[in-house]
């Protein structure tokens, strides 16, 4: 009843009156505050407040639509308070690779982050080719321990109920349901990519052993509530520097299948993978990047199953669960999953509502085309192949031989 979309000047006064409680660690009390709002992601208002000394913090507030779109596209104002509480849970299970949450205020939608400005976003230091080492071991980490001890493999039966429960976010859902797995494959005002794909967009409406893989996908999307996800995954919600990963804005969290995230991870590679080949025009240089994320992708994806076998032969608490043939199972649904999952983010980043700058900004046009029907092969390719890969060796090498 008291919310109120801010302005900075809200922003200003609404810090500052948490200088002396729970900001007192970043603020003094007689701090100087200024504040300018940011925020280019496609929902909310994000501000950045600082003092003097160049002390900071983030502000995000939800708007009650989609930001990107408008008022004629309304959102709960809930997910301010899902995206706090992913971020208590994922902090609490992995504070080396979480943003941390300084404040949360439900009624106004707001909550209060350590600002990472010190950091890049992924998505723009990849498409200027930079390489960060650590991320792979990092966004294995991450999704491992988040995954692994919100899953039943952890969770009592009852514990886990009354998360999922926690964590029910019809609208982000929805959204995710929408343009994954359901605008692309069908006309729909919100798609948009140029009238040269149409052919190519002709052909993924009319494979319809594609579209039964999209149902497929979508239907465990909505009904396989495997653990507390991130939820959106994208290059835009990693924040990075050489030593140092943190994931931000896991509004879109919920419970559902693990391979969710690492799939969309290893689509944004993907993508920027293909972009580079209307980006760097030298060969040499970009075979040497492009084989870098490659390797990034298989690193993680590598060491996200071997961490998570690992904490299934310590950490398992669930008899009927504490056995290597089910955690092998598990996990190879895990797979066929994620791979189903990065090949529809390739198509929905590609002729969806939102693409990405790695393709988007590539200022050759035919250059430009090329990508993008590469990105729907490749797609298409991934989520027909998925369920056939026994392994994680199998689907290397499936992506090695869609990329030649
Ligand atoms: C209307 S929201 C569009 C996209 O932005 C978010 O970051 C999610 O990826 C969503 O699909
Ligand atoms: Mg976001």
């Amino acid at each position: 009843a008291n919310y109120t979309a801010f302005t900075a000047e809200h922003a200003v006064d609404y810090i500052k009156k948490l200088t002396e409680s729970e900001l007192s660690s970043v603020f003094t009390p007689n701090a100087e505050l200024s504040a300018y709002e940011f925020g280019d992601g496609n929902l909310n208002l994000v501000f950045r407040v600082t003092d003097q000394h160049n002390n900071s913090v983030i502000l995000k507030q939800a708007l009650p639509y989609a930001r990107c779109v408008g008022e004629s596209w309304p959102l709960s104002l809930d997910r301010a308070r899902i995206e706090a509480d992913v971020l208590i849970n994922h902090g609490s299970l992995c504070p080396e690779h979480t943003v941390a949450i300084l404040h949360h205020n439900a009624e106004l939608a707001l909550t209060v982050l350590e600002d990472l400005g010190h950091l890049q976003i992924l998505r723009g230091a990849q498409i200027n080719a930079e390489q960060f080492p650590k991320l792979a071991s990092h966004v294995a980490q991450y999704l491992s321990r988040t995954g692994f001890y919100n899953s039943d493999f952890y969770l009592s039966a009852d514990d886990k109920k009354a998360k999922v429960s926690q964590f029910i976010n019809p609208d982000l859902c929805k959204i995710t349901e929408d343009l994954f797995f359901t605008d692309p494959y069908i006309e729909h005002e919100r798609n948009h990519f140029p009238a040269e794909l149409n052919s190519s967009v002709q052909h993924i409406r009319n494979n319809n052993a594609l579209k039964l893989a999209a149902a497929k996908l979508k239907a465990r999307f909505l009904s396989c509530p495997q653990t507390l996800l991130h939820g959106d995954m994208h290059s835009g919600s990693i924040f990075v520097d050489n030593n140092t990963t943190k994931m931000i804005d896991p509004e879109f969290g919920f419970f559902g299948p693990v391979g969710f995230d690492i799939g969309s991870f290893m689509g944004n590679l993907l993508l920027n993978y293909c972009a580079q080949n209307g980006r760097i025009a030298e060969l040499a240089k970009r075979r040497h990047y492009q084989t870098h994320l490659l390797t990034c992708l298989q690193d993680c994806y590598s060491q996200f199953e071997e961490q998570w076998l690992n904490l299934a032969s310590n950490e398992t608490t669930d008899v009927s669960f504490a056995n290597r043939a089910f955690t092998e199972d598990y996990l190879k649904s895990v797979l066929h999953d994620a791979i189903g999952y990065c090949g529809a983010e390739l198509i929905r980043r590609t002729i969806g509502l939102a693409h990405v700058a790695d393709i988007d900004g590539i200022e050759n046009e035919q250059a430009r085309l090329a990508v993008q029907q590469q990105t729907l092969v490749l797609g298409e390719q991934l989520m027909l192949n998925a369920t056939s890969c026994e392994n994680k060796d199998e689907f290397f090498t499936l992506l090695i031989s869609l990329l030649n």
